[in-house]
């Protein structure tokens, strides 16, 4: 077993894992009351991967996570309150309020987000490393995902490129079991997480995401190997998640039995206990740890009620994809007016009898249908090619079935 870090460090870690826990505790109650909107993720029962792991970067290092991630940016130094009021959706959010739960952001403390996307936060990680090397900074990026996340493309795909690249990343799987509701048995053919990487070049190690000083002590030694050797590495945490996957999740997939088991293995519990027993901390900072924690979260929450929404007339600003006017915004270039065929009242008599006639057909055998190429209305201004072969099959005007003569009399 890893050594305690010196009585400061363990204070830190002990009021910093507690602060993340009575703020996802009170994200879940604002949530019930549709303070906070959108999705909630809750990583109750993570804090020592994640405290473990944002206690040995540096402020120069950048971490990058999930839709899980209010811990996260916590750890990483965001202020509580910020992030309680981008849940609240208001101005004084991370994201202006723009990006709830899942799209904390803090460029300011190099915490480069909240991600929906399930292993969408791998190549940008790879992205971001790419850039301090090519920079010639020093700086590390920590990429943090879930055990679902190590299946998809993007995985592999940068994987092969940080390693060929020398890239200064760390990826750090927070193998929490499940993917939603899929145990990892049932997801991924390779359970040892860790050994996904070998074959692209990167080793890879198994921690207690349970313990926080066995996370700080891997993870010290992954972000050093990428720091000065340029040797990206995989580390696996075990840990756990007590709430379901999101606010809305019904559990059917797990036992109550199991959820106990790992909360005999609290991380703060854990971690308080052992700081006790090694005379380290007293009951009495223990118990202050926890108050703090519940001061902050308190005024994080008077904060996020007291910040403004976003005023009406902001709502399309920071937009990456914007026409004019602002609300219009599908990829349609053309002028915001309805056009030939998205007005229904409008719309030629060949194109609703085309629509009825494929309506009918449901659940019938095989036979002659009408072809949009030739019988509607989408080449507008270009002659219908009728096809020789249909002239010759069908013969011009030929009444087949579900009134396909109308709409060749009709066609322009
Ligand atoms: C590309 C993609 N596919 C599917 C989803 C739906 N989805 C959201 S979370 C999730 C499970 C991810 O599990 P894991 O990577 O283990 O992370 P955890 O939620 O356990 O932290 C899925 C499938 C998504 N958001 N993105
Ligand atoms: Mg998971």
């Amino acid at each position: 077993m890893a050594n305690l870090p010196d009585a400061a460090t363990c204070y830190e870690l002990l009021a910093r894992m507690a602060l993340i826990r009575r703020f996802e505790e009170e994200a879940g109650r604002q949530y019930q009351r549709a303070r906070a909107g959108g999705f909630l993720h809750l990583g109750i029962g993570e804090e020592a991967t994640i405290v473990g792991t944002a206690s040995v970067m540096r402020d120069e290092d950048f971490l990058i996570g999930t839709y899980r991630t209010h811990g996260h940016a916590i750890a990483r130094g965001t202020e509580p309150k910020r992030v309680m009021a981008e849940l609240f959706g208001r101005v004084d959010g991370t994201s202006g309020g723009r990006g709830g739960s899942m799209h904390i952001f803090d460029a300011a403390q190099r915490f480069m987000g909240g991600y929906g996307i399930v292993g969408g936060n791998l190549p940008i990680a790879a992205g971001i490393a790419l850039a301090s090397q090519y920079k010639g900074e020093d700086a590390v990026t920590v990429c943090m995902f879930g055990d679902g996340a190590s299946n998809t493309g993007n995985f592999g795909e940068t994987m092969n490129l940080a390693a060929l690249w020398k890239l200064p990343v760390l990826f750090m799987v927070e193998n929490n079991l499940y993917g939603m509701g899929t145990s990892v048995e049932r997801h991924s053919a390779q359970t040892d997480l860790s050994k996904k990487a070998e074959g692209y070049g990167i080793a890879g190690e198994r921690i207690d995401g349970m313990d926080v000083v066995a996370v700080r002590e891997g993870v010290a030694e992954g972000i050093r190997l990428a720091r000065e050797e340029q040797r990206p590495t995989l580390l696996e945490a075990f840990t756990y998640r007590y709430r379901g996957h999101s606010a809305a999740d019904p559990e059917v997939y797990r036992k109550r039995e199991e959820v106990e088991e790992w909360q005999e293995k609290d991380p703060i519990e854990q971690f308080a206990r052992r700081c006790r027993e090694a005379d380290v901390l007293g009951e009495r900072e223990v118990q202050q740890a926890r108050e703090e924690a519940d001061r902050t979260v308190e005024a994080a929450v008077e904060f996020a009620e007291s910040s403004p929404e976003p005023a009406l007339d902001t709502m399309y600003e920071n937009l990456y994809a914007q026409t004019e006017p602002g609300g219009w915004y599908a990829v349609d270039e053309r002028s915001p007016e309805p056009h030939r065929g998205e007005d229904e009242a409008e719309m030629p008599a060949a194109a609703r009898e085309l629509a009825e006639a494929g309506a009918a057909y449901a659940g019938q055998p095989e036979g002659p249908r009408p072809n949009p190429a030739i019988h509607g209305d989408a080449q507008e201004g270009v002659e219908p090619r009728v096809s020789a072969e249909r002239e010759v099959r069908d013969g011009p005007g030929d009444a087949g079935p579900n009134g396909e003569a109308a709409i060749n009399e009709d066609e322009g």
